[in-house]
């Protein structure tokens, strides 16, 4: 052991008896922290209590809510994941307009833009120097087009950041002859970037790295995202691989290091300093820890692995770590159904309930919220999009921008709207109380802690209001690092207090403020059974937000009602009132939930034919616990497995007599990453047992989301006997599971 290392522990076994210190600083803080061999439980978790984010981190934190622009040949192609064989010509861009991408997502509150200037299909959206598969080989302005170029000044404009995805799978690299994608290349000295002809740099810096030829490739192309654009202040990588080929690996550390020096203020996601948050659907955690255990130092790692745990930091965690890093989660999902845009019709437009929601579980549980809005074939966001980004701005400044606690008194380091200033609480004073001049009614309360110098410490909280000269509790939840928004039901009065119950050491609390959110009728769900009976309630969460263990919508709402209608137009006051169910129907449902005569927002689904009389007539193989009848059960929950391995796997239903069927709806189980039928066939029978393809069809994305996905037929088909077979699992898995199949009339 060092002396420094001696000094340590000394110094922490002394805090750990005493519990205080003058600045709340034990030891140097730093973004990692090593552990070594002998260290005590305690002094791992006094480590932990000094991890902090690096300058560039706690920008892109204060940035809070971003986007995302998903934009290429899937647009016209209407595909989740393009194959890399799409003729550039596809992307037939005739307008574009940058300028009303910008407003609407300045409406949002948005701080920053992320920009896929290549998907995994290859396709470059900016005029690079080093493949002719993109914006150049298309009909946008005769090839002479830039995306990116009029997006960055576009952001400049509005005063938007700009990040860039440069996604690392390239198929179009694997697909073509010369493609440099897993060539079998060898490793050499490369300058970067390689001269073009005719192409110079205005940026005149130069960079060595020992590479093969796609890492060389990448990082000319890094080059020009990250010197022709203006400052750019988030890299984005994924780890999804449509397909993978010649063994090819990721010199990320060369990346890295141009990076750093291109770009010395971007933030690098999917690699030590922003993580995936591990599901792409808006789902956030309870606790959402960003100092987390590692086994090698995260600044030496070429490789990164998805952390998809419900728990990554906790105590017991921490104690398995050989570095502490902080490392901060960016919650990603997209506002319509997919990543990229598709039509108005069938692609569903998430509601500015739920984008609100998510707003909050996300950016109140110590993440960045980083929602996605694909442009159109027109080159601008749908009016719905750009709707429901306004709407989710105005309800954000509505709720957030008057504090009622500007003129309180009480905590005054936490309460003067300075973050960087804070209160320190100690063992012997664990509470903060704030005081108002009259009583105010709140039902939200937003805490942040002063993670830049002191780290996140608090692991349990607690917030009371004086009511009835008592302290009631109000809200209680776990950690708060670098916000926590706590949503309760509403409380009036004058006094009100914050209790830490545990924490890692000495809590530093840089602000608290509070807020009243004018409640709205509640989102709506709707299911239908067997028998075809509807039942319509207030949506609950598939990842359940509920710090202080009740229901949300319940105690936010009460005294709405319920309208709907059955013929696909749209729900208004005058509508059908809904009771507790509605009798057996196939149809498109709408409803909307009315309270106090304010609409809220319109749920609706299609509900394919009734499946009392179906049955399955055969399928290839079944796994004991997941029999073929799970596939058409209205339970989304339980599935189909087939137990054979391979690729081809079938499931064949009577669906009892003749129907005119336009299109199916498949749902895939959510359990595993294992049984997504990324490919397949639709054969279709008179008997049931000689069988004729009728179509193929696609699904891209599965493994990261899981969500329903709808193809509909070229013609529609009167059929009695119908099979779906899989052709493709994604992710190279060998079994094919089915959740639920629908097939609409
Ligand atoms: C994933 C990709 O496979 C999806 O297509 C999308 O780009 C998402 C943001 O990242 O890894």
């Amino acid at each position: 052991m060092s002396f420094k290392n001696t000094f340590y522990y000394s110094l922490i076994a002394l805090v750990i008896v005493s519990c205080t210190t003058s600045n709340g600083q034990l030891i140097p803080t730093s973004n990692t922290i090593a552990i070594s061999d002998t260290e005590t439980a305690d002094s791992i978790i006094i480590k932990a209590a000094h991890v902090v984010p690096t300058p560039n981190q706690y920008e892109a934190l204060k940035n809070e809510f971003i986007a995302f622009i998903h934009f290429g040949p899937n647009t016209f192609t209407r595909m989740e994941w393009g194959n890399g064989m799409e003729d550039p010509k596809i992307f037939n861009l005739q307008n574009l307009d940058t300028d009303q991408w910008c407003k609407a997502m300045k409406s949002a509150g948005m701080k920053m833009v992320i920009f896929t200037a290549k998907h995994h299909d290859g396709f470059v959206l900016w005029q690079s120097r080093y493949t002719n598969q993109g914006i150049m080989s298309s009909p946008y302005k005769n090839g002479k087009g830039d995306v990116l170029k009029e997006l960055s000044e576009s952001c400049k404009k509005y005063e938007l950041k700009l990040g860039v995805y440069l996604s690392p799978a390239d198929l179009y690299q694997i697909e073509n002859k010369e493609g440099l994608y897993g060539n079998l290349s060898s490793y050499s000295e490369r300058t970067i970037p390689r001269p073009v002809e005719g192409r110079p740099f205005k940026n005149k810096r130069t960079f060595t790295f020992k590479v093969d030829d796609y890492n060389e490739y990448f990082l000319n192309q890094l080059f020009e995202l990250l010197t022709e654009y203006g400052d750019i202040d988030e890299v984005w990588f994924d780890g999804a691989h449509p397909k993978r080929k010649g063994g090819q690996t990721y010199n990320y550390l060369a990346w890295k290091e141009l990076i750093s020096a291109l770009a010395p203020k971007a933030v690098i996601f999917g690699k030590q300093d922003i993580r995936w948050c591990g599901n792409e659907s808006g789902g956030t955690r309870d606790t959402e820890w960003n100092v987390i255990p590692y086994q090698d130092d995260p600044k030496a790692m070429n490789r990164f692995g998805d952390l998809t745990e419900i728990d990554l930091g906790s105590r017991s965690k921490l104690q398995k770590g050989k570095f502490l890093h902080y490392q901060q989660a960016e919650t990603n999902t997209s506002i319509r159904e997919g990543w990229f845009y598709r039509d108005e019709t069938n692609q569903k437009v998430r509601s500015s309930d739920d984008v609100f929601d998510m707003y909050e579980r996300s950016v109140g549980g110590n993440s960045t919220f980083l929602l996605n809005i694909p442009p159109n074939r027109e080159g601008t966001f749908s009016p719905e999009d750009v709707k429901v980004l306004g709407e989710v701005g105005r309800r954000i400044k509505m709720t957030y921008e008057d504090n009622l606690f500007e003129n309180a008194s009480g905590a005054k380091r936490a309460l003067d709207s300075d973050i960087e200033s804070f209160e320190l609480l100690s063992a012997e004073n664990k509470a903060l109380v704030i005081s108002t001049k009259q009583a105010v009614t709140i039902n939200r309360l937003v805490i942040q802690e002063a993670i830049a110098t002191h780290s996140e410490r608090i692991e349990k909280h607690a917030v009371d209001a004086w009511v009835d000269n008592a302290w009631k509790e109000i809200a209680a939840a776990s950690n708060v690092g670098y916000k926590r928004i706590l949503r309760f039901p509403e409380v009036t009065s004058n006094k009100f207090r914050i209790r830490v119950l545990e924490s890692r050491f000495e809590p530093a609390i840089s602000n608290v403020t509070a807020h009243y959110y004018a409640t709205r009728p509640p989102q709506l769900s709707i299911s239908r059974n067997l028998d075809g009976i509807l039942k319509i309630s207030p949506k609950k969460h598939d990842f359940g937000w509920k710090p202080h263990g009740e229901d949300i919508a319940g105690n936010l709402n009460s005294g709405y009602e319920i309208r709907y209608t059955t013929d696909g137009s749209k729900p208004t006051k005058d509508s059908r009132l809904y009771s507790d169910s509605i009798e057996a129907v196939s149809v498109e449902l709408r409803a909307v939930a009315i309270d106090k005569g304010e609409l809220g927002s319109i749920a609706s689904k299609v509900f394919g034919i009734i499946k009392k009389d179906w049955k399955v007539v055969t399928t290839d193989s079944n796994k004991a616990k997941h029999p073929a009848e799970k596939a058409i059960d209205e339970n989304p929950e339980s599935y189909w497995q087939s137990a054979d391995k391979g690729e081809a796997h079938a499931i064949a239903i009577d669906l009892g007599k003749a129907y005119n069927l336009t299109g199916f709806a498949y749902t895939p189980q959510k359990e595993h990453a294992a049984g997504m039928i990324e490919k397949g066939l639709i054969k279709i029978s008179k008997d049931g047992k000689s069988w004729t393809v009728f179509e193929a069809f696609e699904f891209g994305n599965l493994i990261n989301d899981p969500v329903t996905r709808t193809h509909y037929f070229k013609n529609p088909i009167a059929v009695k006997y119908i099979k779906i077979e899989s052709t493709v699992i994604a992710g190279g898995k060998k079994t094919a599971a089915i959740a639920e199949l629908d097939f609409f009339e």
